[in-house]
């Protein structure tokens, strides 16, 4: 008999992590999975299983929660993200690297069955080919995040192939969803202009309306990083970070997907520091490897996200 998977996830309050806290649930069990965050607003999440206070820079109370829990697995989310690591640089080393290196440093001693790291689009820079871009390229982050994503891919891959710690890793694109709003990054206004379109109409983007960046609605998001988890290990070839694609668009395009379910809705331009960032990041994502390992599929574009979108935030704002 396989042994009982216990679960520990470190910021699951966050945009993808209450999402996958709720995945991991139903997979597991709520018996079995451990949400922790240094600090969670939403009640109704906390009561809906094990819930934790944890600040992922504690490594003595995380690797106490992974005795008392028994956990065999760890999904590491908390990070701070692009533009808000810009404003606070050494913070954002700290907390990306220490976190992670508390993680790792658990996973060896205590034979961890698994690892969850997420990487970034993020690691790419201005040499980096801009289409299609490789799982093999060229790899110079223009900010502290994708520095800390680049170093935390090696991190993982070097604790694999000197321990054993069975660390997997995928360079998620900018992720849209309607539950938990995204937390400083610079592909945040690809959910912020829903939220806009319906409350007020009208919405001022901080990119021009030519910026194409890769991005993926949620569903696929926890889809991709579950099956990731879950294929067999020897199909996992890259033990840095997998490339992993879905959509990619402008300001101006999502604006003209939004037109057609709200045809009033206008967007304005006001570029600001998050411009540079953008700039630097891909416009689109070549993620062959993931599909060939291990059978990775997306399955919204553009318009069915766009419709899921609205329907699922009209239950939430209030309408203009
Ligand atoms: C950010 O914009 O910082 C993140 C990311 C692409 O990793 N959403």
């Amino acid at each position: 008999m396989t042994k009982q998977e216990n679960v520990l996830i470190i910021g699951a309050c966050g945009q993808l992590g209450t999402e996958l806290t709720v995945a991991l649930r139903k997979m597991y069990g709520e018996k079995h999975v451990v949400a922790t965050d240094i600090h969670c607003a939403d009640e109704s999440f906390k009561q809906q299983g094990i819930f934790e206070e944890l600040n992922a820079l504690d490594g003595q109370r995380m690797a106490e929660l992974v005795n008392r829990y028994q956990i065999t697995q760890i999904y590491h989310l908390a990070a701070m993200l692009s533009a808000k690591g810009e404003q606070n640089p050494l913070f954002a080393w700290k907390l990306n690297m220490e976190s992670l290196l508390n993680v790792l440093e658990i996973a060896r001693e205590k034979k961890l069955h698994k690892v969850y790291f997420p990487s970034s689009i993020g690691v790419f820079g201005f040499d980096t080919p801009k289409q299609n871009t490789p799982q093999q390229t060229i790899i110079n982050p223009t900010t502290i995040y994708g520095i800390s994503k680049q170093a935390g891919e090696h991190w993982c891959s070097y604790y694999f192939q000197k321990f054993g710690v069975d660390a997997r890793c995928l360079r998620y694109p900018g992720l849209i969803s309607y539950n938990a709003l995204p937390g400083g990054g610079t592909t945040d206004y690809a959910v912020d202009i829903y939220y806009k379109a319906l409350e007020q109409g009208t919405y001022e983007c901080f990119l021009t309306e030519d910026t194409y960046l890769p991005m993926m609605y949620m569903p696929d998001a926890v889809k991709g990083t579950l099956d990731l988890m879950h294929a067999p290990a020897e199909q996992i070839k890259t033990r840095t970070g997998y490339n992993l694609a879905a959509i990619s668009f402008s300001p101006k395009e999502i604006t003209k997907a939004i037109q057609t379910h709200i045809p009033e809705f206008s967007i304005s331009y006001k570029p600001d520091g998050r411009q540079q960032i953008a700039d630097s990041w891909p416009d689109s994502i070549n993620d062959a490897e993931a599909r060939a390992d291990w059978g990775w599929q997306h399955q919204y574009d553009l318009q069915t996200m766009t419709e899921d979108m609205l329907v699922n935030l009209k239950k939430k704002v209030v309408l203009v």
